[in-house]
């Protein structure tokens, strides 16, 4: 049978779908490569609809390994039609190209000590974020990043007087001396809240491998590093004094809401005894300009009031300290302890106490669920006393039954079940296991999320919040660690998965971290590693995670141009786009946890 001749109108589908088949390929992949034992995947952009063949290079052109692309079709993550390739066969260490088509990625290494880089510099953003200490070129990797202290003999009052709202607050009979600590983020606010989970993850980090624990004295780069005491500790230290610091004295009073607040009308206020409750923050009573260097901060530096939530935060990550130091330093572990009780005493008398979104020059934080953080912290001191009536109120808790999901800064019930499931503690055998079960339960399902994306990221919403990469890499600490208790290999690799996008495998192949990949972030929103709003600052230095895409950004001019995009692509690497390109110590820690779990030799 003859053909029909097309008309016009096919005949100009045929040459645009023609004209967009020739169009290269695109290869999306992990811009700084694969472990030799590790999965090797990559995705490929290309209207195709049959495989493509794909081969892989060595250093010098020879094939070492062919095969036929997955097509996966449409993504509505990203907008691409794609396919997948998978190598995993290329084990030998060396420098590879992947060829689909017409198009030959960038050079790519397969190595076993990939990510032991990656590891030492985002434990170093820890240290290059310290406030009330002189960043040194020796320590930061070179003279850019050393700056003079910042917020040096930082004794600060309460905020009193009226909040934006009109609200008056009485402020305080005492200053609290709170020198120290890590900047949140873009900004120089240190927040309790935010400074526990931060911290919680590098000390988990500790102690889940307590018998070969990573970072060693002496390893990394640290005014500490000779002092006989594990670097990683060194560092947390540094918020754990923080945190400690921000307590309030015995006898404190405080005037604050107390319960949900109608919106839009002015605050009720309650006297309530502080003693022992934790500040909700110390921060700038107004905005810093773009750029700040932290010594150049000339506003008034002011301590907020106390919160449920900042004050769980102590007492959870202060009970996690009593245990790490316990050895190490006694007296410390004992203060810890010691700070752990009245703080989480404190709570319990003053159990809805929440942070007001009333002030200006600072984050708010603000949360008022607060069970998960009611759970962490009883998890925390039961696994540090082994207390029967601790056991019993977190038994009543539902976090202790209830499915898990990946953490967050306001979500905070996983942390308690990951210290159950994985410290010795007096919890019967069966019930640790429970716990275990619960993080393999949610491991489960962030496999089988993978396996639905086109970019196989255990993330399957077209939800993108704030901070969207920390998400990410928290379910690849819950895939971490059901990779640790159980020996199907499908856990760690959705937590490379996890990885390998944020290191480029995605649509726009931008290595969210810097100085890590061919196209890595170079403008987070940062008020010293400003260069793109003033030359004589520098860029980030390598290790700080972008917070990534936003499908939520509209705050801001950048936000506005946004709209429309496909969640992976609301992202741009501007220094302008707080929302979508800060950085900050809860992204970053578990970017050092996921980078130091995937250094290690097990
Ligand atoms: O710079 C601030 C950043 O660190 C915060 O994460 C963010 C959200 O709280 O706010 C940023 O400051 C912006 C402010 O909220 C609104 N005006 C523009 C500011 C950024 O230039
Ligand atoms: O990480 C926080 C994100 O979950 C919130 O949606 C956002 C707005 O409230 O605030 C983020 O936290 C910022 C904090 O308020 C101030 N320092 C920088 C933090 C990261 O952008």
């Amino acid at each position: 049978m003859r053909r029909p001749v097309p008309t016009r109108l096919a005949a100009l589908a045929l040459i645009v779908t023609g004209a967009a088949a020739d169009a290269a390929p695109a290869i999306h992949l992990n811009q700084i490569g694969f472990l030799p034992d590790g999965p090797k995947r990559a995705v490929v952009t290309d209207p195709a609809t049959t495989p493509l063949p794909w081969v892989v290079l060595d250093a010098g052109g020879g094939v070492v390994a062919t095969g036929e692309t997955v097509v996966t079709g449409d993504d509505a993550a990203s907008g691409d039609h794609l396919h997948q390739v998978g190598f995993d066969r290329v084990t030998a260490p060396g420098t590879y190209r992947l060829r689909v088509g017409g198009t030959t990625s960038r050079p790519f290494a397969v190595a076993a000590d990939l990510y032991a880089p990656l590891a030492s510099a985002a434990l170093n953003y820890f240290y290059q974020t310290r406030a009330g200490i002189a960043i040194e070129a020796r320590h930061a990797g070179g003279k850019q990043w050393a700056r003079a202290a910042g917020h040096p003999n930082e004794i600060v009052p309460c905020f009193s007087g009226a909040d934006t709202k009109g609200n008056v607050w009485p402020g305080c009979n005492y200053t609290r001396n709170v020198t120290g600590g890590w900047y949140d983020a873009g900004d120089q606010g240190k927040y309790v809240v935010n400074g526990g989970i931060s911290l919680w993850t590098l000390l988990n980090l500790y102690e889940l491998n307590a018998a070969r624990p990573p970072f060693a004295d002496g390893t990394a780069k640290l005014p500490e590093a000779g002092n006989d005491i594990n670097d990683l500790l060194d560092e947390a230290r540094w918020e754990m004094d923080f945190l400690l610091a921000m307590q309030a004295p015995d006898g404190a009073r405080a005037q604050v809401p107390v319960g949900p607040q109608p919106a839009g009308q002015k605050l009720t206020m309650t006297a309530i005894d502080a003693s022992g409750m934790a500040h909700h923050k110390v921060a700038d009573r107004n905005w810093t300009g773009i750029p700040t260097i932290p010594a150049e901060d000339r506003e008034d530096r002011l301590l907020y009031p106390p919160t449920t939530a900042a004050t769980l935060n102590l007492a959870a990550t202060a009970a996690q300290g009593a245990r790490v130091w316990k050895t190490i330093d006694p007296a410390y572990s004992t203060r810890c302890l010691e700070a752990a009780k009245r703080a989480y005493a404190a709570a319990l008398r003053n159990p809805r106490v929440y942070a007001p979104e009333t002030f200006t020059g600072s984050g708010s934080y603000g949360d008022t669920a607060l069970g998960d953080e009611f759970y962490w912290a009883t998890a925390e001191l039961f696994a540090t006393t082994g207390d029967a009536q601790i056991l019993a109120a977190l038994k009543r808790l539902p976090p202790f039954a209830d499915p898990v999901s990946e953490p967050g800064w306001g979500g905070v019930a996983a942390l308690g079940t990951i210290t159950l499931a994985t410290v010795p503690t007096a919890l019967a055998p069966a019930e640790q296991a429970k716990q275990r079960a619960l993080i393999v339960a949610a491991a489960d399902r962030y496999v089988a999320e993978a396996a639905q994306t086109g970019y196989r990221l255990p993330y399957a919403s077209l939800k993108y919040d704030w901070g969207s990469n920390s998400a990410i890499l928290n379910r690849a600490m819950i895939l971490g660690l059901a990779a640790r208790f159980t020996s199907k290999p499908a856990y760690r690799t959705a937590e490379i998965d996890a990885m390998d996008y944020v290191l480029g495998r995605n649509p726009i192949d931008q290595s969210y971290v810097s100085g890590f990949g061919w196209k890595p972030l170079r403008n987070p929103h940062h008020r010293f590693w400003a260069h793109e709003k003033d030359p004589r600052l520098p860029g980030p230095p390598p290790g700080v995670v972008s917070g990534g895409p936003n499908s939520g950004a509209s705050a801001d001019g950048l936000g506005a141009r946004l709209k429309g995009c496909a969640p992976q692509r609301c992202w741009r690497d501007s220094i302008d786009a707080y929302e979508l390109n800060e950085v900050t110590i809860n992204w970053n820690a578990p970017l050092l946890w996921i980078a130091a779990d995937l250094a290690m030799a097990r």
